[in-house]
């Protein structure tokens, strides 16, 4: 058959396939078979893990078999087990309804008033808790960490035990963000001293309180004294002090502190913004007691396109850690752009290798939207957060593969054309660096817009406020070199890091260029690898990310046939968007840092 024969029948084969779809199904559009086999297994490893042949599912408890059964529905055989305790969505909702940093509508938690009760909700949390059960999510903060104190008052306790009921057949704590000064706010100590006996005292209660409704409670997530949130050292105490407050109140329970280490501009105020987690925590090490686990993100500074990795995760020798993901993309084009975040968090298990984790915090992109996260290919992301935090040796490719036939394939999880689902898997694959490179390349970081974080603002400087907040301190671009020298010769941040990647990052010849200007400053005309100036090499960068994002939209061209019509359209409506946004980004910047060179 000539070529253009096979084009029509393989056009004809998708369109018979084409449904209506609106992505509120997520990947949970394949059926499940009817004759499975299940069976339990008390000899197996004592966690949810399951063990797959053929259509037989064993497992040694009910979760496993759940899991297993969603396995077999990606096409899985064998045995595999979870690698981290802890595989936690983390929720920036607000109890008026409004997300932090949520590009996907309301959230499914909470609603202003006349506020439908989380019963009410019931159907689409219950939905949501399928999606998180199926790649082995197992727990869920349900309130952003800047919280409200109103979360620990009895009527929002009540609302957290409906969510909780709804929950708990997927196998799915909840735990909560807690605002470290409620006793205070909430008028009833004077004081929020973690070390007065009224403040103690007040905690134990109201978590009493809380496990006497939900007997499964996790544990507690807490931000302090971290961009003006209340925290210990309000009373000249400790992170140690604080953390430790709430274990003891838990520990009887079972209940773990999630306590994040996104620190800066407190104690070490006017230091190097992206070494100061380091400075607060690195002499409490041994300190926390065992129910404590320090959450961290991945990288120093704040989830941006590409950091190195964060050296906290080498500093604290004897306190269990987390690591805190964003899937949310607030600094990757939010719910407009197309970036599959799984390269970006395999590289960054390259450097902390999991063995020196216990869980895995991901921030997470839900919302009342009806596709769940507002641009249907940040579907991906949630999922990649889960089957990573099941297994983290998984590579991108694999998650990509196994999501998109589940997402976009027919109800087997079959697409009709292998080659489509090889192109846009390669699409996903090249999205994260297409990112990086249009609109921060080479070590470049944060010069987003201020606030929200949209769009590029190179130039950004505001004397009101803090300038940790401003772009221009992150790349202080002058007529001679750009960059900011954080090896030994500066600010010395490569200290803080084990060998041999102190070593590897303090020298500008072997430093990766993809972290050059985080760690260096560079004069224009230094040459790189490429022979290129480095002034010439920040243009390549720039305009190779925005050929990328102009062939995603080609080969998004190539895939209509194949792709229901709304999903389809939508997917090609943000494309066009991000088009444009990727232009912007090198415009903007390559004509501010090219003003220098003049
Ligand atoms: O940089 C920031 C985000 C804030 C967020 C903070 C954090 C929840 O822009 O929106 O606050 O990180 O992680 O605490």
């Amino acid at each position: 058959m000539n070529k253009l024969g096979s084009i029509i029948i393989l056009f004809v084969l998708c369109m018979t396939t084409a449904k209506a779809e609106d992505g509120s199904r997520l990947w949970l559009r394949s059926e499940m078979p009817t004759d499975i086999t299940l069976s339990i297994d008390s000899t197996m490893p004592d966690d949810d893990g399951y063990r797959i042949s053929g259509k037989t599912i064993t497992a040694r408890t009910q979760m496993g078999l759940l899991y297993g059964k969603y396995a077999l529905l990606r096409g899985e055989q064998g045995e595999s087990h979870p690698y981290f305790k802890y595989r936690i969505l983390n929720h920036w909702d607000n109890l008026d309804g409004t997300i932090e940093r949520g590009y996907a509508g309301e959230s499914i938690f909470w609603s202003l008033t006349p506020a439908p009760s989380p019963r009410e909700r019931g159907d689409h949390i219950n939905k949501y808790a399928e999606a998180c059960a199926s790649v082995g999510i197992n727990g869920t903060v349900l309130n952003n960490v800047n919280a409200s104190p109103k979360m620990l008052t009895p009527i929002y306790i009540n609302k957290v035990k409906e969510i909780a009921d709804i929950l708990r057949p997927w196998g799915i704590r909840v735990y909560l963000s807690v605002n470290f000064g409620s006793p205070k706010a909430l008028g009833e100590v004077k004081t929020a001293n973690p070390l007065n006996p009224q403040v103690r005292k007040w905690w134990k209660k109201k978590t009493r309180e809380i496990y006497k409704l939900i007997p499964d409670f996790g544990g507690f997530l807490v931000k302090a004294n971290s961009e003006g949130q209340p925290g210990p050292f309000d009373y000249g105490r400790t992170h140690a002090d604080g953390a430790n407050m709430l274990a003891d109140a838990l520990k009887p329970y079972g209940g773990i502190v999630m306590w994040r280490s996104f620190v800066y501009g407190a104690k070490h105020q006017g230091e190097d913004r992206v070494k100061q987690a380091v400075s607060e925590f690195a002499e409490l090490d041994g300190q926390f007691r065992d129910n404590v686990i320090l959450q961290s993100k991945n990288g120093p500074l704040d989830f941006q396109p590409r950091e190195p990795y964060a050296p906290i995760f080498d500093q604290m020798k004897k306190t269990p850690q987390m690591a805190e993901l964003q899937i949310t993309q607030e600094y990757l084009g939010q719910s407009k752009h197309l970036v599959y975040l799984a390269p970006m968090w395999e590289e960054f298990f390259g450097y902390v290798e999991p063995s020196r984790l216990v869980g895995i915090a991901g921030v997470a992109n839900i919302g009342l939207d009806t596709n769940w996260c507002g641009h249907h290919f940040s579907q991906a992301n949630w999922y990649a957060f889960g089957r990573l935090a099941w297994d983290p040796t998984l590579t991108s490719e694999q998650i990509a593969k196994e999501w998109l036939s589940q997402t976009f394939g027919n109800e087997k999880g079959k697409m009709k054309d292998e080659e489509i689902s090889t192109v846009i898997t390669s699409l996903l694959l090249r999205s994260r660096e297409a990112c990086v490179n249009y609109m921060m390349p080479l070590g470049l970081h944060h010069i987003f817009k201020f606030d929200h974080h949209m769009g590029p603002e190179p130039d950004g400087f505001k004397a009101d406020y803090p300038i940790e907040w401003c772009p221009v301190y992150y790349h202080r671009a002058n007529k001679d070199s750009i960059g900011v020298d954080r090896s030994s010769t500066g600010t010395n941040a490569t200290g803080q890091y084990r060998e041999p990647y102190r070593s590897l990052y303090d020298n500008i010849k072997t430093c990766p260029e993809e972290y050059l200007l985080w760690f260096h400053r560079v004069p224009w005309t230094y040459r790189m690898e490429s022979g290129l100036t480095l002034w010439d090499e920040i243009q390549r960068h720039y305009n190779r990310g925005v050929a990328e994002v102009d062939d995603f939209a080609y080969i998004w061209q190539q895939t209509k046939p194949c792709i229901d019509e709304q999903r389809w359209q939508e997917v090609d409506e943000c494309l066009r968007f991000q088009q444009k946004d990727a232009r912007l980004w090198r415009d903007t910047c390559l004509k501010y840092f090219g003003s220098f060179l003049k």
